[in-house]
C-alpha cells in the first residue's frame, strides 16, 4: 500500500507539473479525486489489507488526498493570477492619438430588437414610456401585490442601495406609475396602451440563458372589457412581426401575484429547433414573455377601478428575444464588452450625428 501511495503521489506531481491552464485542472482533479479516481481506487483496496495495517494505510491515503486537494487549490490561484496578467499584457493598448473612423459603429442586437418591438407596438397605438432603473420596494413589489415576506420575492433578489432604494428586477416595477399617469384618461374614454423597456437587475446565477443584467419590455393595456383574447392577439402579432416567420410558441399557466390568471409564453428554441441545448437548458423551450390579466389589487393601487376596467400585462424578455432573433447561443456575449462578437450579428451601422461628435 505504501509503495502504491508513493507512486500515486509521484504520478500526481508529474501530471501537475504539466498543467499550464486553469481549464486543465478539473480533468486532473477528476482523475485523482473523482468517484472513480485513483484515490477512490486506493480506498477500495483498504478492504483487502490486514486489519492491523488498515489505520496506518488509511491515514497515508488521507494525507495524499489532502496534499492533492491543497496542491490543486494553490495551482488554481497561481494560474488564475498568471492568466489575468496574460490578459492584461495582451490587451490592446488604447492610443487616443491613433487616427480612426469615429463616424460609424454598430447597434447592439438588443437595441435593434427593442426598436423593432417598439415600432410594432407604436403601430398598434401603444405609447413608449421610460422609467428609472432605480426604484423602491413599493413599486417593485408592494404595488404589485407582492407584500413583504411573500415567497415570490425569492425569485427576484436584487441589489440594494444604501439609501434603501433598489435596482429594479423587472419592468413591472413601472406598472403602478403608468397606471397612475393614465388613470384619469381612462375616465375620459381613452384606453391605456403602453410599453416600457428597461434594463433589469437580479442577483442571479449566471448561465447561457440567465444574466444578472438583462433587458425586458413591459406592456400594458387597460380599458373596458379587455380579455385574454386581446392579450393573445397582441402577443401573436408581435412575435410574427419580429421573426417574420412562423415560430412555435406555447402558453401555459404561470403564477405571478400581479396577474390573475397568469401565463408563461415560451418560444421553441430557435438555436436547436427544440432539440435541447445549453441556450434553452436542454428543454427545447425558452421562457420569453410571461403575461396575464392585471390583478384587481394592482389596478386599485394604481388608482384604476377594477369594477369598471380590466387589462393585460406582459413582460417580454428582450435579451432572450435578441438571442433567438440573432442566433446568439450564450447570453453572456451581450455584457462581454467584446465588440467583435457583438457587431458580427448585425450589419446595421449608424453614423454619429454632427452635433454629437464633440460629446
Ligand atoms: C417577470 O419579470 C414578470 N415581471 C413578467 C410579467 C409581467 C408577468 C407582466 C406577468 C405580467 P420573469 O421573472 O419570468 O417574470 O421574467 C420575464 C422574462 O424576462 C423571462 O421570461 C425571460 O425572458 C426574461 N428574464 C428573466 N430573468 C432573466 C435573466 N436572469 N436573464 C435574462 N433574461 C431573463
Amino acid at each position: 500500500m505504501n509503495e502504491k501511495a508513493e507512486s500515486l503521489q509521484k504520478l500526481f506531481k508529474e501530471k501537475m507539473d504539466e498543467i499550464k491552464l486553469t481549464s486543465e485542472l478539473e480533468g486532473l482533479r477528476v482523475e485523482f479525486l473523482g468517484k472513480k479516481g485513483h484515490i477512490a481506487d486506493l480506498m477500495s483496496e483498504l478492504r483487502s489489507i490486514p486489519n492491523d495495517q488498515k489505520k496506518e494505510a488509511g491515514q497515508r491515503i488521507n494525507t495524499i488526498k489532502q496534499f492533492i486537494e491543497t496542491s490543486i487549490q494553490q495551482k488554481l490561484e497561481e494560474l488564475k493570477k498568471l492568466e489575468e496578467q496574460r490578459l492584461i499584457d495582451s490587451a490592446e493598448v488604447y492610443d487616443e492619438t491613433f487616427p480612426c473612423d469615429t463616424n460609424t459603429g454598430s447597434y447592439s442586437p438588443i437595441t435593434l430588437v427593442q426598436r423593432e418591438v417598439e415600432d410594432i407596438f407604436l403601430n398598434m397605438g401603444f405609447s413608449i414610456e421610460d422609467y428609472s432603473e432605480v426604484t423602491d420596494d413599493y413599486n417593485c413589489f408592494e404595488a404589485l401585490n407582492i407584500p413583504k415576506h411573500h415567497p415570490a420575492r425569492d425569485m427576484q433578489d436584487t441589489y440594494y442601495l444604501s439609501n434603501g432604494q433598489l435596482l429594479k428586477t423587472h419592468t413591472s416595477a413601472a406598472q403602478n406609475t403608468i397606471l397612475r399617469k393614465y388613470a384619469a384618461d381612462l375616465e375620459k374614454g381613452l384606453p391605456l396602451r403602453a410599453v416600457f423597456p428597461s434594463r433589469c437587475f437580479r442577483n442571479e446565477k449566471i448561465d447561457a440563458c440567465h444574466e444578472n443584467t438583462f433587458f425586458q419590455m413591459e406592456g400594458m393595456m387597460v380599458d373596458k372589457d379587455i380579455s385574454i383574447s386581446n392579450l393573445i392577439y397582441f402577443m401573436k402579432t408581435m412575435l410574427s412581426e419580429v421573426f417574420q416567420k412562423d415560430v412555435t410558441v406555447r402558453l401555459r399557466p404561470g403564477f405571478f401575484p400581479f396577474v390573475e390568471p397568469g401565463f408563461e409564453l415560451d418560444i421553441q428554441c430557435l438555436i436547436c429547433g427544440g432539440e435541447g441545448c445549453a441556450s434553452c437548458k436542454d428543454s427545447g423551450w425558452l421562457e420569453l414573455c410571461p403575461c396575464g390579466m392585471i390583478h384587481p389589487n394592482v389596478l386599485t393601487a394604481g388608482g384604476v377601478d377594477p369594477e369598471k376596467y380590466s387589462g393585460f400585462a406582459f413582460g417580454l424578455g428582450l435579451t432572450r428575444l435578441a438571442m433567438m432573433k440573432y442566433g446568439i447561443k450564450d447570453i453572456r456575449v451581450f455584457n462581454s464588452c467584446n465588440l467583435k462578437s457583438l457587431s458580427q450579428f448585425t450589419n446595421s451601422s449608424f453614423t454619429v450625428p454632427e452635433e454629437k461628435k464633440e460629446d
